[in-house]
């Protein structure tokens, strides 16, 4: 991309004084602070702050993928879809969604509003916090998305205009490598410590494993439902509360540039995947107690997605085809897709390339017995029948993590 241009901290008050909707957020004469904050997979992320503690947040899309040093290019127009979902969702769930102040779809830099008194949620689940309320929270607004991007509210001429502008090609390649096939057909990208070699190559031979994952996707690629988000795990949500027990007084979805129309279902098994390797790094530290409260936030999460969507149920837009027996249908097919999601998922951050620190920062000995776990509870779900609950799914996960955790 010859014509690309990085954003700099340097031409950032300069930047932002270019646009009323960002220079009446921010005192431009008296920037106390530009930080690179960006510590995703992807992007570059500037916090900007000024003397009264006012900010904003500056997100370029690069060209390539962040954490290749640059060798693996991919589309900065995934700016676009970000902040088209993240707006799309916001108008849905307004508390739930960071809210978008500008976008610069030439330069594929957006801002958002500054969230700086929250925490991204992973680094908290790995510090040992307990935000009350955040999984079903997260399921509410899977919940909104699933109903409200989707045919069973948006007029026919909206829908096929929503689902033309959300098409994702270059994105949805990474998650149907990375997620679906690499986890089981290596690619060159994938590493484990040693003493796991043995279990990924355990999980590369194991035919129902990888037939699970064919089927899931399949689905991926066909079931264009909703405008999901594409990329819902613990480090795509902001929290903010003291962390102790309490309710979180605020949740945050952000990072949707994986949005496109795809499985609902998707974005419910990512979460859940998170949540099973929030349990697996607790069980490894010997925190059982703290490893069941993770597994808990599975139903939260699907409990939080259900109600609300039983909630907008009623304002669909046929009911005289979509009766209620078909919402009875949907959901039970959410549910068993969800988990072969998750399954995927928690697969991918194992063995597969962009790994996630719940295990990573985890000393040697206790890495190699929670790699080994969350790799035998995918195993261990794809083999349940498609009537699993959620509570047994957070039931087998947790069997298999509490087993294998001791390493050797
Ligand atoms: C090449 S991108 C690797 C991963 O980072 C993102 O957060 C997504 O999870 C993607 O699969
Ligand atoms: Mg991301």
């Amino acid at each position: 991309m010859a014509d690309y241009e990085f954003l700099t901290a340097e031409e950032i008050p300069g930047y932002i004084a270019t646009y009323p909707s960002l220079a009446g957020r921010i005192d431009v004469e008296q920037i106390a602070s530009v930080d690179e904050i960006g510590d995703g997979n992807l992007n570059l992320v500037f916090l900007v702050k000024d003397q009264t503690g006012r900010g904003i947040v500056l997100k370029q899309a690069l060209p390539y993928v962040r954490m290749s040093g640059g060798s693996w290019s991919m589309t900065p127009d995934r700016e676009r879809h970000e902040v088209e979902s993240l707006t799309a969702h916001r108008r849905l769930v307004p508390d739930l969604v960071v809210e978008v102040l500008h976008d610069d779809e030439k330069r594929h830099i957006f801002a958002m509003e500054d969230l700086s008194d929250h925490t991204v949620w992973r680094p908290a689940l790995n510090a040992g916090k307990v935000h009350t309320g955040v999984a079903g929270r997260v399921g509410t607004y899977i919940g909104a998305v699933a109903f409200g991007t989707s045919l069973f509210a948006l007029e026919r001429q909206q829908l096929a205009d929503a689902q033309a502008a959300a098409i994702n090609p270059e994105l949805c390649s990474i998650t149907e490598d990375l997620v679906f096939t690499e986890p089981s057909v290596d690619a060159g990208r994938n590493s484990v410590l040693p003493a796991n070699e043995a279990d990924a190559a355990a999980l590369s031979a194991d035919t129902t494993f990888v037939d699970a994952m064919g089927r899931a996707k399949y689905w991926f690629m066909t079931c264009g439902e909703a405008l999901i988000h594409g990329d819902l795990h613990t480090g795509s949500v902001m929290v903010r509360g003291a962390g102790d027990g309490s309710r979180a007084d605020s949740v945050k979805v952000f990072d949707s540039e994986f949005a496109f129309f795809g499985p609902v279902a998707f974005d419910i098994g990512a979460t859940w995947a998170n949540y099973v390797l929030a349990a697996s790094r607790a069980y490894a530290l010997g925190d059982d107690a703290r490893a069941q409260w993770a597994l808990g936030l599975v139903t939260e999460t699907w409990t939080g997605f259900e109600t609300e969507f039983r909630r907008l149920w009623p304002g669909r837009r046929d009911p005289r085809v979509w009766r209620d027996g078909f919402l009875e249908e949907r959901l039970a097919t959410w549910q068993a897709q969800a988990w072969l999601f998750a399954a995927a998922k928690m697969s991918r951050r194992i063995v597969g390339y962009a790994k996630v620190t719940d295990v990573e920062t985890l000393p040697p000995h206790l890495r190699e017995g929670a790699a080994r776990g969350v790799l035998a509870a995918a195993r261990a779900v794809v083999r349940y029948g498609a009537d699993m609950q959620p509570t047994t799914f957070a039931q087998i996960c947790g069997d298999e993590l509490a087993t294998h955790r001791t390493a050797g």
